[in-house]
């Protein structure tokens, strides 16, 4: 875009910085009652990591407290969030999932 001297420098800038799409990471958090097996199986079901990757998280969840399952867009990152939530819920696990930006 030429710089007509009319604020066409900003346009440019305006059309060529293309934001990229907010990241959003899925937070799993610690808790003393939902069993582990239960933990592993939802990372492997619904963040499609392989059982020694899920265990993996899964113990360093249970000893630091939190850990990130994966990083997805605003929209998976909220329906992952909310299947998990109902999946342990269904189970009667108090099992916590958040998202936050990555
Ligand atoms: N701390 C749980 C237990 O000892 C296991 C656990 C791991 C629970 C990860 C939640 O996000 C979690 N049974």
């Amino acid at each position: 875009v030429p710089d007509d001297g009319q604020g066409s420098v900003v346009a440019e800038r305006q059309l060529q910085r293309v934001e990229p799409p907010p990241v959003y990471q899925v937070v799993l958090l610690n808790d003393d009652y939902t069993p582990m097996e239960f933990v592993v199986m939802v990372l492997q079901h619904f963040f499609r990591h392989d059982l020694e990757a899920a265990t993996q998280i899964m113990l360093k969840i249970h000893h630091e407290g939190r850990g990130v399952c994966g990083v997805f867009t605003r929209d998976v990152a909220a329906t992952k969030v909310e299947m998990v939530l109902a999946a342990a819920r269904r189970a009667g696990h108090p099992l916590q999932c958040i998202m936050e930006v990555a």
